[in-house]
């Protein structure tokens, strides 16, 4: 094969006329292209004046980028005076003055009597080049020609083709979840309480910023007016997250749960939310509360602009680590009592929630007499019912709640007050 490339080159170089510019253009010289992709080089040949278009012959390099291109190989070369096409070769002597293209292989036409290309008239198809594109391939490649060898008097003159890697379509997972909070739920309705939608307490902008979620999600009065089982209960915070790594946070995104557990976007109200510009595939799906122990899927979830649905509170629903979830009836709920957010319960000893609350309720600007029963109004992470109030002591306090699920703790097996429940959501080092 090599040899009758050799032998087509020295022909060249012999006989090629004086003043003819040979020309090749591409039939396509630029194309948008994806991994994976078969494309072809399409390369059509003329000649100037003052030559009648006979000619010796042409050897032709073309290169490419073998990093983002794979040979296939030629097909329906023009069939007269050709030669076999040459091996795949290293582009050493950067005969196309494009560093980036490192292969070429040789296609030559060869006619010792310079009646090349024959009575066919130009511009002439070459024939058709089949490239793939490589997996993985981004940016900008060429397809270039160039002449073989240097033919005495003959100019070559060539156009490149120009492959641009396509600009992915604008992709969007859709996911319908649903999840309970205990500090809100009412086992007789099967819903939850909106006390803090009620008092005017739910702030209108997303109040994860203190958790670094950075998400600009803002909700209007309208929808903080809606009442029934529709109405928002508070905001809560949804995650993917990697499915090679439960730890990895890839996206959140901050929503509003509604009473019946439905978490809605905040700003179109519907119960499917959109993650914008991520692609589909398999991802880890968490629930978060500003107070409540957050929950993971048991597996990744293949995700995609179909929507999927996850729903904490149901049994069947398997959670990632031990099922931390309250049973009440036949329903599922996040377990309240997390008050300083450290994804554990504790309700005696070092960092317990328990004093979060008191400490809330002590220093409280209107408790000056720092009395244990005093009721603090507000939105804030000490409130574990979610009644809009913060109290640690007498009916309706914050603390019971906490202390039931820590004496309650299936682990717990001496009942002891100082047994720590730790979440089952496996704790992210990142928070895009
Ligand atoms: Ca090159
Ligand atoms: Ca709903
Ligand atoms: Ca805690
Ligand atoms: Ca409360």
């Amino acid at each position: 094969m090599k040899h009758s490339v050799r032998l087509a080159t020295a022909l060249l170089s012999l006989a090629m006329p004086v003043h003819a510019t040979q020309i090749i253009t591409p039939a396509k010289t630029s194309l948008a292209v994806s991994s994976g992709d078969v494309v072809a080089f399409v390369p059509v040949y003329r000649v100037t004046a003052p030559e009648n278009g006979l000619e010796t012959g042409l050897g032709l390099r073309v290169h490419f980028n073998a990093s983002a291109l794979q040979f296939n190989g030629v097909s329906s070369p023009f069939a007269y005076g050709v030669q076999p096409v040459s091996e795949v070769m290293v582009d050493t002597g950067n005969f196309d003055a494009d560093s980036t293209t490192d292969r070429y292989v040789i296609l030559a036409w060869v006619d010792i009597t310079a009646q090349w290309p024959g009575t066919d008239a130009l511009p002439l198809t070459l024939g058709t080049l089949s490239f793939s594109v490589k997996s993985g391939f981004t940016g900008t490649t060429y397809v270039r020609t160039s002449a073989t060898d240097t033919a005495a008097g003959t100019a070559f003159q060539s156009t490149p083709m120009q492959l641009a890697s396509a600009v992915a379509p604008p992709s969007e997972l859709k996911l319908q979840l649903k999840g309970l909070l205990q500090g809100a739920y009412v086992s007789a309705t099967g819903l939850m309480r909106d006390d803090l939608r009620a008092a005017g307490l739910i702030p209108t902008a997303q109040p994860y910023a203190a958790w670094g979620y950075a998400g600009k999600e803002t909700t209007t009065s309208a929808q903080l007016a809606t009442t029934g089982a529709n109405a928002p209960v508070d905001w809560v915070l949804v995650e993917l997250r990697d499915t090679a790594d439960a730890k990895k946070l890839l996206v959140s995104k901050v929503g509003l749960l509604q009473r019946d557990g439905d978490v809605v976007d905040a700003a179109t109200d519907s119960n499917t939310l959109s993650f914008a510009g991520v692609t589909a595939g398999n991802y880890y799906v968490a629930l978060r509360h500003r107070n409540h122990l957050g929950l993971l899927s048991a597996k990744s979830l293949s995700l995609s602009a179909t929507p999927t649905v996850l729903d904490f509170s149901q049994a069947t629903t398997q959670i990632y680590g031990k099922d931390v979830r309250i049973a009440q009836g036949s329903a599922r709920l996040l377990p309240t009592g997390d008050a300083n957010h450290d994804n554990k319960l504790i309700a005696d000893g070092p960092d317990n929630d328990k004093n979060a609350v008191l400490g809330t309720v002590l220093t409280a600007p209107d408790n000056s007499g720092a009395y244990t029963n005093f009721q603090l109004e507000g939105y804030d992470a000490s409130d574990l019912n979610l009644d809009g109030k913060t109290l640690y002591v007498g009916p309706d306090n914050d603390v019971n709640a906490l202390l039931g699920n820590i004496l309650l703790a299936p682990d717990n097996t001496t009942t002891s007050t100082n047994y720590i429940l730790p979440g089952s959501l496996p704790e992210s080092g990142n928070t895009p």
